[in-house]
């Protein structure tokens, strides 16, 4: 009945007209991806070209088998509605497959393909598609990137078979919303996005010192008191310390996340929601201070970043606080396998002075506050596998000894994570020199305020999260890593777009795509292909640096041809040899040119790249030197009509 019911509303749906969206603009040829190469990010595991083309239309028919793949069939119509203002009708009627789109699943132990693979053929009269639901709706993810950005008339695609699996089971991606609060709809939209690049799990950091972001019935005082910070630091002026007088506020209602776990769901994306502690408790505590070790205290919700001595008491009445908080978030997150407790940064003066935390060492057998701290963790782990799940945290929970069942993210470098491998863990690696994306993707100077050193896209996309240094049994438990994005200085939805895409784009191909098909130029080719999609998302993405803007040290002789490449569609680079910041009114790029560089007199030039909607990227540095004589190439002819610059720069 069910079953006839999903059929119907899809019917429905695609067959009115009122769903329809006016007929896209004037007719336009499409894009190069039909006679180019095949561009999925990440990359599959294997491509096979066919010849010929599928032409997808209104007449295209989806055909199903499964109630698993009615959803998978549902979700291709939700981006076809979305993307080109029409439906496809579906039907289990295989008897003509002409000009369909047949969905097949398999059940996760028929298939050699995983739980998580899936194979797309396209042939220029069908589709098939088949693998477990979840594999379906990855297949879904591949196939629409190889539909043209406009509708105009067909979506014409090139004739292939893929056959894809991800590299690692753990595929995530980190929000910090504790520094700043991200509404419901933004959280949505950041899942929307992970999923589209086969990321499976979000992170979710709920907690921290300046700022509580979860409901939790038995404790309202969490949100009232914890989710409100008076003003936040200005920068970095701590001390003195000068405030913007303006409060930041918020939480998600329980009501709220249900909400998004369930449309993380749909996306086959798992929530895991992190509750700091012991440390990094500063908001919780300011709500409910009898759960710390001082009274007559000043527990606050903090308007600083960086690390504060308040932290959870290991009474038993701390105890029942943190399960009753846990046992409220267990049940708001049904479907993730973990709950993470963080146990990161945990500074234990107040500890140390508790006439109540020495007599607990004394009967315990304490040696040392770390020991507090991991005999802590242990507890709390006990009562999170007394509910059927199990705990992720940093990696400073290994420090005393912590139960081989506890999983490890590894954030402070590659060390603990080879430590925690080598010990039974699983772990998840996010050394923050690699994966945090707070961090500036360029020179700090040019970038906005951020925290650490930079991190290029091409520095992802470098990653390996298996260090050398394990044995391949040991590699086993790394299951896969992480891009973390901590708000302290990343304010608005749009800053976050700013920092994580696309560098989430280059660490979704490191985690899903089997190192042999990986490449860096061949990435920034597809990803040229793909930024328009996040544009019609309206991704506030950073605009990635030009090809062929790199520092050259050049030889005698050598000629300094400026040859560069807009990264983005439409895109203007405009330029300065004067160490100028440039703007709209600098020269514009438009063909490569001789650069004049003498012997020992450095060039350095700067670019911005603008897009045609008017983001700017920001400011590009690279730097021409040259040792010894000079003779520079007066004769040179630029390359005006090479077919790659006119396509590039021409569009
Ligand atoms: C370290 S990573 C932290 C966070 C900060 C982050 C800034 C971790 C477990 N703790 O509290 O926000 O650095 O990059």
């Amino acid at each position: 009945m069910k079953r006839f019911l999903i059929i119907g509303f899809l019917l429905v749906l695609s067959g009115c007209s009122l769903w329809e969206k006016p007929k896209q603009k004037t007719a336009k040829p499409q894009t190069d991806v039909i006679f180019g190469e095949i561009s999925i990010i990440p990359q599959p595991a294997s491509i096979i070209r066919t010849g010929g083309l599928f032409e997808l239309n209104r007449e295209t028919k989806i055909v199903v088998a499964a109630e698993s793949s009615f959803r998978a069939a549902n979700s291709l119509n939700e981006i076809l509605f979305e993307n080109y203002g029409f439906t496809l009708s579906v039907s289990d009627d295989r008897a003509n497959a002409e000009n369909s789109i047949v969905f097949s699943n398999i059940a996760a132990n028929e298939t050699t393909m995983g739980e998580e693979g899936y194979s797309l053929k396209i042939a220029p009269e069908l589709i098939e598609i088949s693998g477990t639901e979840r594999g379906m709706f990855y297949a879904i993810q591949s196939l629409v990137q190889l539909f043209p950005l406009d509708f105009t008339g067909a979506i014409q695609i090139p004739a292939a078979e893929i056959t894809d699996a991800p590299r690692f089971a753990y595929r995530g991606m980190h929000l910090d919303v504790a520094r700043h609060f991200m509404p419901p709809e933004f959280i949505k939209k950041y899942i929307e996005l992970l999923a589209q690049y086969k990321y499976n799990y979000f992170h979710w950091h709920l907690t921290d010192d300046q700022g509580w972001r979860i409901e939790i019935k038995k404790y309202p005082r969490l949100t009232e008191i914890g989710s409100n910070r008076r003003e936040t630091v200005v920068g970095k002026s701590y001390k003195p310390f000068v405030g913007d007088g303006i409060p930041v506020k918020g939480f998600y209602t329980q009501e709220q996340i249900r909400d998004i776990v369930a449309f993380a769901k749909s996306k086959h994306i798992t929530v895991i929601p992190e509750i700091d502690m012991p440390g990094h408790s500063s908001a919780a505590l300011a709500a409910y201070p009898a759960y710390g070790c001082k009274t007559n205290y000043p527990y606050r919700v903090q308007t600083t970043w960086g690390g504060f001595p308040d932290v959870f008491c290991p009474t038993e009445e701390t105890f029942r606080f943190l399960e009753d908080v846990l046992g409220e978030v267990m049940e708001l997150f049904p479907d993730s396998p973990y709950v993470h407790i963080g146990g990161d940064e945990v500074m234990m003066d107040h500890w140390r002075d508790s006439a109540f935390v020495r007599e607990l060492k004394r009967r315990e057998n304490l040696k040392s506050e770390q020991a507090i701290q991991s005999w802590f963790i242990r507890r709390i782990e006990d009562f999170v596998s007394s509910r059927g799940k199990k705990i992720i945290g940093w990696d400073e929970i290994l420090e005393e000894g912590v139960r081989p069942s506890a999983t490890v993210m590894a954030w402070r470098g590659f060390e603990p994570g080879i430590k925690a491998a080598r010990a039974g863990h699983n772990v998840i690696m996010t050394p923050a020199d690699a994966v945090y994306f707070d961090h500036p993707q360029g020179n700090a100077a040019l970038e906005p305020l951020s925290l650490g050193g930079q991190i290029t896209l091409e520095d992802v996309y470098k990653f390996d999260p298996i260090p050398k240094e394990l044995s391949p049994e040991d590699a086993n438990n790394i299951i896969g890593a992480q891009g973390c994005v901590w708000t302290e200085f990343i304010k608005r939805p749009k800053d976050v777009e700013y920092m994580a895409f696309p560098r989430a784009l280059a660490l979704a191909e490191v985690l899903w795509s089997k190192q042999r098909v990986k490449n860096f130029p061949e990435f920034l080719e597809k990803l040229y292909r793909e930024l328009p999609r996040l544009d019609r998302k309206n991704v506030h993405y950073r605009i990635p640096k030009p090809n062929g803007l790199f520092d050259r040290n050049l030889l005698a002789g050598e000629k300094m041809v400026l040859d560069l490449t807009v990264p983005i569609a439409d895109g203007k680079i405009y330029y300065t040899l004067d160490g100028t910041n440039p703007n709209l009114k600098s020269a514009l790029y438009q063909v490569p040119f001789i650069l004049d560089v003498e012997s020992n007199k450095p060039v350095e030039l700067r670019a911005k790249v603008v897009s045609s909607n008017g983001r700017e990227s920001p400011v590009f540095i690279a730097k021409y030197v040259r040792r010894g004589n000079s003779t520079v190439g007066k004769n040179y002819v630029p390359p005006l009509n090479r077919p790659e610059v006119k396509k590039k720069n021409g569009r």
